[in-house]
This record gives structure tokens, C-alpha cells and sequence, in this order.
């Protein structure tokens, strides 16, 4: 059976900015509780949740670790998480498996990007969130100041329910048994200001307080959820996870305060596709039919496919049969694991508030709801949103023959890891991700753990041709070798059609001069040149052409001969109707520190393109929006760090096809003669 009943359970994700501390917090939480006997270290590479051997290398988490412990009558499942926006993927996935996002700030750094986006993020997926102001030991940290500025950018309410006392050295308790004396503020203003924000959600208990003064802890447990559930109470912690200081005081606010599976907000699953999916909650009740999703996938090359799932409902045990998704094939659980960092522990049984992994089954997929009722259409949960992958590389293998296994590397990686994208365009393999960080990882995995070498370039820049004017096109193909001939003639006429229409063939051909069974022929040879056009050798789009007259031979016309006057007809057609190369612009959306947005604008502009608006969006930050052609863009990346010291972020979407500037085509086209002439 399972060891704690769901009322026990408490779920939190340690999440926030890279370096904020967090999984030296967490190694501090499993020591304090007695789960392991010294505290690691990340700097030492000896860390419970930083065990990948390539997070050893970086010094610093790379994907999410999970681990567990008890305090007091309670057990804690708590997931850390990556700090750098380049590894985000697996940070938001972790939001699906918790009732409490504690989002971890750095007292030297402050408020940081990823702290920003974490807050709004855990807000939109209705979790109850938790600040702790780590590293209160470090030198220059001007605590009340902190706190102020969290206030400003997140709402008054954000309270203390602890404050840091002599010099940061412990902290003293503000709400359960507010006395004694604090570095900054007041014990006593602290806890006022906590017990009236939770009042507030009762209004017979704001009434009850209004006469008496006061209210005891155990009247306010009820509203205290409340209050978080609804984000009308964010609590501040402070702690020093290096040294200890104020783990114990975090832990008794795990145990007493955060709530339990039962005093959550319920995640929305949906059952059933598109407009007919019906929303349903999942209810946290061990009896009835399981509900469990995934939020981690790890391929291991020893264990093989790892899947870490969170229940919501039911009873997940060893014997269990559980469908995936909308399978009709249940697979059976066999072993069932709880995780320790690196370490897998067999457990029977599994409640809502779980968290716990099955092995080498190779159809669970990433967020992947695992049920177990026959009856059930396709179930899965309201998705999250990730962000858009777009620092895209080509890749090239170093050594001929891997291809297949280079595949299959890609296909697990991605398997792992939302915010990885692989896509085939043309004759290149073109991987992207969040970032610099991220694909240097995603390259480093491929070589250390998978031994398959790439080298890497950025990738092409999808151009396209189309032609801007009528033309009429002919060819007779006539070859005479020894005995049998070959013999085709074709007039064709071409179009050009709206940007965005593709490519039509017409057959107009009248009395049979060219006989239907080569109209095909003719069609291919066309189609030949729509994959490769004669300015630059790129794809040809938007245009019709129409076939009307030609002529055939009873003994030597062939389909290779009708093949290669369908070719050569359209292209001498195409030379004639004033081609043109078309080039991809994109829809960019630029997230930066007002004080940059000049800057932006003007870089924007250098680079032919076009803004199309700005807007306040969270605290101090601008949302920029445009349009850019992609060519423009390679390594933006890295110049918008830049001029943003590092704030700024962007995403990108095609958004239509427009000529290039007549420069560029002569440019491309140059190129495209060379390319020809050396082959
Ligand atoms: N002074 C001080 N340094 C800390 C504290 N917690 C973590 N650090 C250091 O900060 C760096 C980043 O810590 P880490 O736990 O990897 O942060 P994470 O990226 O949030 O997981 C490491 O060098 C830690 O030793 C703390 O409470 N005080
Ligand atoms: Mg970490």
C-alpha cells in the first residue's frame, strides 16, 4: 500500500533563475529531513538532483530531478528544476505535476527574467505559488529593498510569513508564533498583514476579526488555502540553503501551509478531440479510476525509456493495466518507481498527489494521461505553452553511414525534450531550441552520450521562385541514335498566380497532338523544374501552366522524350516571364526592457525590416512586434543578448513570401551559376 494517504502528500516545484540556489535548497531539504547524511554540492558535482554527468561538466541543473522526504506527518514530492531560459522545456513541464510553485530569487540578483516568467506562468496554470529569497548570507543584499520590489512587480500580496534576525543568521516565524525581533520590518506588522490578507476571503471571519483582533492559526488553515488556491496570498520565505539557515521554518511551511492534493486547484483534462472535447476534473480520491499524466520522459542508454508521472486520481499499483491516452492496448505497470535523484525505489502503490515512474514502456509519450477505464476517448490535459524553438542548426554528419542512427538519436532527444524541434527541409537535418546553451547541450549529449559526431551550420534560408509575367514556352526534343528515335514536341503558356496558390498544370491539348498517355510524361519534366528553378535553383511556386499544342511521333516518341520537352518548354517559358526569387518573411515578437526598445527598432529597421507595434507587458518589459525577413535574422539570437544585456527574448512565424531586393537576387543567382558550373 501506499505509505501516506493523499491528505499527507504536499507537491512542489523549486523553480526560478539559474544560480537562485535551488538545488542546493533541495540538498539542504533532504538533508534536514534525514533522507541523505551530508549535504552535496554543485560546485563538487555531488548533488542528488544535479547527477547527469554533463550537469556535473556545467555546474548547473540541465533538466529537472525529482526527489522525495518526509517531515513531521507529511511526505514531500519535490521536483528542481533548470533555472536558464534556454532550458525551460523541462522547468514548465514540471508546473503539471504540482499543487505549489516555489519560486526561488536570488537575494544578490533580485527579480530575474525567468523569476518574471515563472510567477505568470504557475499563475495561469492555477497553481498555488511561494517566493523564498535564497542566499540571505551573501554579501550586498539589501533584503527590505527585495522585498518591496517583489511587492511592486507581483502584487502586496506578497508577504513575509518569515523574516530573516540577527544579521541572517535564522529567521523567526511571523504567523504561527509571532515574537521576538527581526532584521527589518516587524514580527507583529508581518503577521497582521498575513492574517488580513487571508481574512479577506471569508467574509464571516473578516467579521470575526473585526470585533475580536485576532484569530487562531487553526480557524485560518481553511481561508489560508483559499487564499493561495485563489493567488490572493503569495507567502515569502527566506533561507540560505548553502548554510542551513531557515530550511527547517521552510519545511514546517511545506508541512502546515502548502496545500494538499485535496487543496489545490484541480488541473483541467479534457476528453475527446478538437470542439467536441469535453472538460473534465480529475478528483483526488484513491478509489476511483486513475488518472495520472506524464511530465517527464528520460531515455536512459542502460535502463532505456523512463516515464515520471503525477497521479491525479486513483490508485496506480504494480498490477495495475493502464491505457495511454486514447490506446486500446493497456499495458501493465510491472515495476513502479518512486525517483531519488539518479536512484529508483520500488514502491506497491501509488495515490492522487503522487509522483512516481514506469520503465521501458515505449508508447508513453511526453504529457501522455495514463487511465485506466476502457470507455474512455482520447484524455489529456489542458497543454502547456511552450516556448517557440527557433535558434535553428543544420547538421552534418562526420562520418558517412550514420544517418539511420542519427535519426534515431534525434527522435530520442526530442522524445525527452518539448522545446526541441526537428525537421527535414530539403536534403538538411535542421534541429532547434530555445537557445545557444540548449543546442550546445543537445550537441554535447549527442557526442558524449550517444557517440555520433555532427558538425553544424546555420541552416538555408527557404527561398522560393515564381515568375511576374505571361510567357509562352516551346521545345522539340529529337534525337536520332542508330535505329530508334526519340521524338516530342510541346507549347505550353504560364501564369503567374496569387502569392501563396502553389501550382497548377492544365491540359489543353487539343486533338490529340500530344497523345494522353505522355501528358504525364509532360507533367513530370514540368515538375522537375518546379523542385529546382532556373535563377537560383530554388522551389518555384505560384504559378499555372497551361499545355495546348504539340506534336508526336508513331515509332519514336517516347516518355523521356515528352519528359524533356515538358522541361525544357517551361523553362524556356519561365526565362521570359521575368522570374523572380521570393524570400521567407517572418512575424517577429520581441520581449525586452523598455530602456532597449530604441535600439531594438533601429536594429530592426537595419535589417529591412518593419515594426508593427509595441505594448507594456509584465513589469518594465516591452513586447515589440514586426515583420523581418528571415535571411536578416541569423544570429539574432546573440545581438538581441547584446543590446539587451541579456533580457531580451524573441519568437518568430512565417508569415507570406515577398521579393527579394533585386541586390540579393544577383546575388543568389551568382551563387546558383557557380554551384551549376562546378557540377
Ligand atoms: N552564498 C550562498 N550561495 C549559495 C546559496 N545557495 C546556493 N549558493 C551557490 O549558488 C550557486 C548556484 O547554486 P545552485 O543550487 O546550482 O542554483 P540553481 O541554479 O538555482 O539550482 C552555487 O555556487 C551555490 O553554491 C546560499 O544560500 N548562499
Ligand atoms: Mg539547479
Amino acid at each position: 500500500m501506499a505509505k501516506y494517504a493523499t491528505q499527507a502528500l504536499r507537491t512542489v516545484a523549486l523553480v526560478g533563475h539559474g544560480a537562485a540556489g535551488k538545488t542546493t535548497l533541495a540538498e539542504a531539504l533532504l538533508h534536514k529531513t534525514g533522507a541523505i547524511a551530508a549535504p552535496g554540492s554543485v560546485e563538487k558535482g555531488t548533488t542528488v538532483c544535479d547527477y547527469d554527468p554533463l550537469e556535473k561538466d556545467y555546474q548547473h541543473s540541465l533538466a529537472s530531478s525529482i526527489v522525495n522526504f518526509a517531515h513531521r506527518d507529511t511526505h514531500i514530492h519535490l521536483i528542481d528544476t533548470p533555472g536558464y531560459p534556454d532550458f525551460l522545456g523541462q522547468s514548465l513541464n514540471s508546473l503539471a505535476a504540482v499543487e505549489t510553485a516555489v519560486v526561488v530569487i536570488n537575494a544578490q540578483m533580485g527579480i530575474e527574467m525567468v523569476t518574471q516568467g515563472m510567477m505568470q506562468w504557475a499563475r495561469e496554470r492555477g497553481l498555488c505559488r511561494m517566493i523564498v529569497v535564497n542566499k540571505i548570507d551573501a554579501e550586498n543584499v539589501n533584503l527590505p529593498t527585495l522585498v518591496a520590489s517583489i511587492q511592486s512587480a507581483f502584487g502586496n500580496e506578497c508577504l513575509p510569513i518569515n523574516l530573516p534576525a540577527d544579521g541572517g543568521k535564522r529567521v523567526v516565524d511571523c504567523f504561527f508564533n509571532p515574537a521576538g525581533t527581526s532584521d527589518f520590518s516587524s514580527v507583529a506588522a508581518a503577521h497582521q498583514a498575513l492574517v488580513e490578507q487571508v481574512v479577506e476571503v471569508d467574509e464571516k471571519l473578516m467579521e470575526l476579526y473585526l470585533e475580536q483582533g485576532e484569530i487562531s492559526p487553526d480557524q485560518l488553515h481553511a481561508p489560508f488555502e483559499q487564499a493561495l488556491r485563489d493567488g490572493h496570498l503569495v507567502p515569502i520565505c527566506f533561507t540560505a540553503g548553502r548554510s542551513g539557515t531557515g530550511v527547517p521554518e521552510l519545511l514546517d511551511v511545506f508541512a502546515k501551509l502548502m496545500p494538499n492534493p485535496t487543496e489545490g486547484n484541480p488541473p483541467v483534462f479534457y476528453k475527446g478531440e478538437g470542439s467536441k472535447a469535453v472538460e473534465i476534473r480529475a478528483v483526488p480520491d484513491p478509489q476511483k479510476h486513475v488518472l495520472a499524466h506524464v511530465f517527464k520522459i528520460v531515455i536512459d542508454p542502460f535502463v532505456g525509456k523512463l516515464a515520471a508521472f503525477r497521479v491525479f486520481q486513483g490508485t496506480v499499483r504494480r498490477d495495475s493495466q493502464l491505457f495511454i491516452g486514447d490506446g486500446r492496448k493497456p499495458f501493465k505497470v510491472g515495476h513502479l518507481f518512486t525517483l531519488q535523484g539518479a536512484n529508483h525505489v520500488e514502491t506497491d502503490a501509488c495515490v492522487p498527489g503522487d509522483i512516481a515512474a514506469v520503465t521501458k514502456v515505449d508508447a508513453i509519450e511526453l504529457d501522455a494521461v495514463l487511465h485506466d477505464s476502457h470507455d474512455e476517448d482520447n484524455i489529456h490535459l489542458k497543454p502547456m505553452q511552450y516556448p517557440v524553438p527557433m535558434h535553428a542548426l543544420a547538421l552534418e554528419l562526420k562520418r558517412r553511414g550514420d544517418e539511420q542512427r542519427l535519426s534515431e538519436v534525434l527522435h530520442k532527444l526530442a522524445a525527452e525534450d518539448p522545446c526541441l524541434r526537428i525537421e527535414h527541409r530539403g536534403n538538411e537535418t535542421v534541429i532547434s531550441g530555445l537557445g545557444d546553451l540548449h543546442m550546445r547541450y543537445i550537441l554535447d549529449k549527442m557526442q558524449k552520450q550517444y557517440h555520433i559526431e555532427v558538425a553544424t551550420k546555420p541552416p538555408s534560408i527557404p527561398y522560393r521562385e515564381t515568375v511576374t509575367a505571361k510567357a509562352e514556352g516551346h521545345h522539340r526534343h529529337k534525337k536520332q541514335t542508330g535505329g530508334a528515335g526519340q521524338f516530342g514536341e510541346v507549347y505550353l503558356r504560364i501564369e503567374p498566380l496569387a502569392r501563396g496558390a502553389g501550382f497548377e498544370f492544365v491540359d489543353q491539348v487539343k486533338g490529340g497532338t500530344i497523345p494522353t498517355q505522355y501528358l504525364p510524361a509532360v507533367e513530370k519534366g514540368v515538375r522537375d523544374v518546379l523542385n529546382a528553378g532556373p535563377v537560383g535553383g530554388f522551389p518555384m511556386q505560384d504559378v499555372r501552366v497551361i499545355v495546348y499544342d504539340g506534336k508526336h511521333h508513331p515509332v519514336d516518341s517516347k516518355e523521356v522524350a515528352f519528359v524533356s520537352a515538358g522541361r525544357r518548354a517551361f523553362l524556356d517559358a519561365i526565362l521570359k516571364a521575368r522570374p523572380i526569387i521570393l524570400e521567407p518573411i517572418v512575424k517577429i515578437d520581441i520581449q525586452a526592457p523598455e530602456a532597449s526598445v530604441g535600439d531594438i527598432a533601429g536594429d530592426i529597421s537595419s535589417k529591412r525590416g518593419q515594426l508593427s507595434g509595441t505594448n507594456a507587458s509584465i513589469a518594465g518589459m516591452m513586447s515589440i512586434a514586426g515583420r523581418v525577413p528571415l535571411s536578416e535574422l541569423t544570429n539574432y539570437q546573440s545581438r538581441l543578448k547584446s543590446v539587451t544585456a541579456g533580457q531580451g527574448s524573441y519568437a518568430i512565424e512565417l508569415s507570406h513570401y515577398e521579393p527579394v531586393p533585386a541586390n540579393v537576387q544577383q546575388q543568389l543567382a551568382s551563387q546558383h551559376k557557380h554551384v551549376e558550373e562546378e557540377a
